[in-house]
């Protein structure tokens, strides 16, 4: 109820509109809207109130709701059910507990702070409040989990063309980092749960440094946000709706055709590391050669010197200028 009395309060911004009307269109008692109205203030929604004319929406506070998000989007189901968090440990663990608990496919979890934000291999991501995107998607693809890793491609392309089209032109380190002048703007960590040949559910976290003003010491050289690069503000819901557009378009691929050739094309297009020479660490293993190509199966082919041509499935890349390499 309180979504559909916002609704109408942004649908009739200009103006105001009676407790009288709301409570007819809703079929809501006038001692309800009043309440709704009061947690939507306590929110940060600013809304005037004055006797005899009603209610008018003056502004809405920078925050990543189910409200804000959907007049943004234009998916089926990824992005309609939105579980927002003021703070919570992580999106990705408490995403992973819906899942098991039955939570369906498409939904996201997003949260303003994460106070442990994960990244590969049990590092660490920072998550400050209200300064980036820190969200989840929940998936339960019927592929082989062996294929799981194709989702992280999606992600990248996805977020990679979002952020695209708001006019800034970002790049993609394979495998799962976005970067803006060389440097870290976001990260994707895919995480399964499956058995032998079924997989009960794949959440994808996507972190993007949207408007952080000022990074911690250890990662303020390879980490950046959209805002220090642009010297703008960027509006995250916008943002956010973007992503989700872009995945269910390139994430239906996957499930229809069992490909994701749409996603490859952004990768191929948009990678920082094709062409180049690179270091990858990939299961204790060091390889340096030049990154060739991408595969259909989202495996980078590195050429080391000798000729030899390797196929990785995922590892920790470095090139020269980037990352200290
Ligand atoms: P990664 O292992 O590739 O990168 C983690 C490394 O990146 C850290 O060790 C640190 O050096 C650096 N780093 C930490 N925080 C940031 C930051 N904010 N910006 C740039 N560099 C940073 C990448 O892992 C995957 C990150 C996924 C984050 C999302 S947020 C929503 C979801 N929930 C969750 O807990 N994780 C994911």
């Amino acid at each position: 109820m309180k979504g559909k009395i916002l609704k109408l309060l942004k649908d009739n911004k200009e103006d105001f509109i009676s407790g009288e009307k709301i409570s007819q269109q809703l079929n809501v008692s006038r001692t309800s809207i009043w309440k709704y109205i009061k947690q939507l203030k306590e929110e940060g929604y600013n809304i005037e109130s004055v006797s005899r004319k009603g209610y008018r929406l003056i502004s809405s506070p920078d925050i990543l709701t189910s409200e804000e998000i959907t007049p943004y989007l234009n998916t089926e189901y990824i992005g309609r059910k939105i579980l927002h968090f003021d703070s919570i440990d992580s999106t990705n663990i408490k995403a992973k507990e819906f899942a098991q608990r039955g939570e369906e496919e498409g939904t996201v979890i997003i949260s303003e702070e994460q106070t442990k934000g994960r990244g590969r291999l049990g590092r660490s991501w920072a998550s400050p409040k209200g300064e980036g995107i820190w969200m989840s998607i929940i998936l339960k693809p019927n592929i082989n989990p062996m294929d799981a890793s194709k989702v992280t491609q999606i992600g990248a392309a996805a977020v990679c063309n979002s952020i695209n089209e708001m006019g800034i032109d970002a790049l993609i380190k394979w495998p799962n980092d976005i970067v803006l002048n060389r440097k870290k703007v976001c990260g994707i960590l895919t995480e399964m749960s499956a058995e032998l040949n079924i997989i009960n559910y794949i959440v994808i976290g996507i972190g993007i440094n949207a408007n952080i003003r000022k990074f911690p010491e250890d990662i303020k050289d390879m980490a950046t946000s959209l805002k220090l690069e642009i010297g703008n503000t960027i509006s995250r819901k916008k943002l956010v709706g973007k992503i989700l557009n872009n995945f269910e378009e390139l994430y239906n691929e996957l499930v229809n055709n069992n490909s994701i050739s749409k996603s490859l094309n952004i990768c191929r297009k948009k990678s920082i590391l094709l062409g180049n020479k690179v270091k990858i660490i990939s299961r204790n293993q060091e390889i340096i050669g030049k990154a060739i190509d991408i595969t259909n199966e989202g495996e980078l082919i590195i050429e080391t010197e000798n000729g030899k041509r390797e196929k990785l499935i995922s590892g920790e890349v470095s090139v020269r200028g980037l990352y200290g390499y």
